[in-house]
């Protein structure tokens, strides 16, 4: 089956259909590479990437049963749980963050559902990460339309919310909330006019077709996310998902190709899993459209390549950091 031929400078489709994504997928490698890389220099500049570092407000102890993650209860990884960070302390670490290049500060925490009296603290965050002149992002769980309208009213940038995976794998990932839970809680951020940041998770043991079902549900959204983080798997050893294979690299290259070419104008973000992945495989990710990754040695729980590395890998690929203005051109 050939994959449709489209010019990129058509508004983006919210209409994809499964079988055009599934030929996407099918395409041989130098195609479907030569396609990514023309949908990407039709929207952005293929030598810069945005950096986001990302910092764990409130660790483990999670009563949801994501059954990738470190931080839900229901996995016995032995993480200790923490109380919510103090603000100066989570406005330190930003500064750092953007002493070391950074433009994104993401606040994530172990919650199923922020409680309105640490949403107060959480905003108080946004508005001192705002005053260093950085981009913020929060990833708190499910949110109201109150509690989104509150976080834009603090300056939030960006809300992460993934649909993790396609919904018919959903079920056998997450059973204490709904996918259609997650697509309510990206209504309520995009209908506060925060911008989105919602992507998923690879070699949990999915098939090819729910990578498909993943990037499907993803660009058929009423509006494409602003941001599209695709994550590999980490923690495997912990992860109640992981009894599969682990994923072909070149999977994990093909889904960022899909990503790119289905949703033209998001930034997408290589997300966790760099450490793992050979620097020959993180190149042809940025072949394939990548232009973002989590900059800095920890992602929440688990480990991410140190900034020198990484500045080293840019150096190697002539790569530089992706400039403020171009990464929040859409930004509300
Ligand atoms: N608790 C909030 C929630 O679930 O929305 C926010 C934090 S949660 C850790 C944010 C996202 O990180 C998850 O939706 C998932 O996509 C990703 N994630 C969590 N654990 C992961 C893992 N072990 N490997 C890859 N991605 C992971
Ligand atoms: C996202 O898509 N990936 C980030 C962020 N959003 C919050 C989280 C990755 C977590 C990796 C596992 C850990 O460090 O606990
Ligand atoms: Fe909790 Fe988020 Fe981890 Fe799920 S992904 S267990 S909601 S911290």
């Amino acid at each position: 089956m050939n994959a449709p031929a489209r010019p990129h400078t058509e508004i983006p489709r919210s209409d994809w259909t499964k079988a055009e994504i599934a030929a996407l997928f099918a395409l041989p490698f130098p195609e479907l590479m030569f396609r990514a890389q023309g949908v990407h220099r039709a929207h952005f500049d293929p030598t810069q990437v945005q950096t986001s570092t990302l910092i764990s407000i409130k660790t483990g102890g999670c009563p949801e049963d994501c059954g990738y993650c470190t931080q839900s209860v229901h996995n016995k990884t032995g993480l200790k749980a923490t109380k919510l960070m103090e603000v100066d302390a989570v406005l330190a670490e930003a500064r750092a963050a953007k002493q070391a290049g950074a433009s994104r500060f993401c606040m994530g925490a172990a919650w199923r559902s922020p409680k309105d009296k640490d949403l107060d603290v959480v905003c108080a965050m946004v508005e001192g990460v705002k005053a260093l002149g950085m981009e913020t992002c929060v990833t708190a769980g499910m949110l109201t339309a109150t509690q989104a309208a509150r976080l834009k009213q603090a300056g939030l940038d960006y809300y992460n919310h993934n649909l993790d995976t396609s919904p018919e794998y959903y079920r056998h990932v997450i059973t204490t909330r709904t996918y259609q839970d997650r697509l309510d809680t990206l209504a309520h951020v995009r209908g506060a006019g925060l911008s989105v940041c919602c992507g998923g998770i690879v070699g949990m043991g999915e098939s090819a077709a729910d990578r498909v079902g993943l990037i499907h549900a993803l660009a058929t959204l009423p509006a494409h996310p602003e941001s599209v983080p695709i994550n590999a798997l980490v923690g495997q050893d912990t992860a109640a998902v992981a009894k599969a294979e682990k994923l072909d690299p070149l999977d994990f290259v093909r889904t960022i190709a899909v990503a790119r070419i289905t949703m033209p104008e998001s930034i997408v973000r290589l997300s966790a899993g760099r450490e793992e992945m050979s620097e020959e495989t993180q190149a042809l990710c940025f072949l394939a459209g990548a232009n973002s990754i989590f900059y800095g040695p920890k992602l929440l729980t688990t480990s991410n390549p140190k900034a020198d590395s990484d500045r080293a890998l840019f150096a190697k690929l002539g790569l530089s950091p992706m400039p403020l203005s171009e990464d929040n051109r859409s930004v509300a």
